[in-house]
């Protein structure tokens, strides 16, 4: 996140740290994206965050990278599910969005929820341009090629309209992406904030409207952040949680 500020534990339930290693290796799990808790047992990420060579869990609840909390929850990833559209393209993402089913552990529960875990809401609605929401993770910073407390900060949604005119991002653009950013720069996601929340509050309840998929470099001046549009995923997501 370049721009923010240090989350408070609590701040950010539904975040997660999503934790890689190559399957059957010895090596430890390291963070690789975030993700965005739905429901006990299910989490959305970004589709290019995942490989088949590689084993997933998820760290729930703390704000430390490396350092285990009191709050933490730490659980295995089952399945991961990849959005049968997904396509890396020269200069964009396209539907990039993947599902994370966790394992049970204390049946029916996976993630139990507390203080500091709890799900985000799937949205009913795509949010207005010039919305203020946020965006968080432990990826880079104007200084750091990650950063080991959990940051966030405010963007506004920007209209599709705006988002793909020539001096922003033009055609490349569709409906699967939203943008949302600073367009005088200063503020955005970055790597390793892939597969993270962006958040819109409504009505005291906090919706998933985008997940951290690309951009042009990062809080660069018409170079907002490119989210995966949450809504225009709804009836995917619906299916493949049933
Ligand atoms: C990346 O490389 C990346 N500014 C993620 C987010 C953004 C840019 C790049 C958005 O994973």
């Amino acid at each position: 996140i370049f721009g923010g500020t240090k989350s408070f534990p609590g701040a950010h339930p539904w975040q997660l740290s999503l934790q890689a290693k190559p399957k059957g290796s010895s090596f430890e799990f390291g963070h690789i994206c975030g993700g965005i808790l739905l429901s006990s047992c299910w989490a959305l990420t970004a589709a290019h965050c995942i490989s088949n060579t590689n084993e997933f869990q998820v760290m729930l609840g703390g704000v430390k990278l490396f350092k285990q909390e009191e709050m933490d929850q730490t659980i295995p990833v089952v399945e991961t599910i990849v959005h049968e559209n997904y396509r890396e393209a020269p200069n964009a993402l396209h539907n990039d969005i993947a599902l994370l089913r966790l394992q049970v552990t204390d049946s029916p529960y996976c993630a139990k929820e507390t203080r500091f875990v709890r799900a985000a809401c799937l949205p009913d609605q795509s949010f207005p341009s010039g919305k203020e929401c946020v965006i968080s993770g432990w990826g880079a910073t104007e200084s750091q090629r990650f950063s080991s407390h959990l940051l966030n900060a405010r963007v506004f949604m920007i209209s599709d309209q705006k988002c793909r005119t020539p001096e922003v991002y033009g055609s490349v653009l569709d409906d699967s992406m939203i943008c949302a950013g600073i367009l005088q720069g200063g503020t955005d996601s970055c790597k390793g904030d892939s597969g993270g929340p962006l958040v819109c509050e409504h009505n005291g309840t906090h919706y998933v409207s985008g997940v951290v998929s690309w951009g042009i470099d990062c809080a660069r001046r018409n170079k907002p952040g490119v989210y995966a549009n949450v809504y225009s995923f709804l009836d995917w997501i619906k299916n493949q949680m049933k």
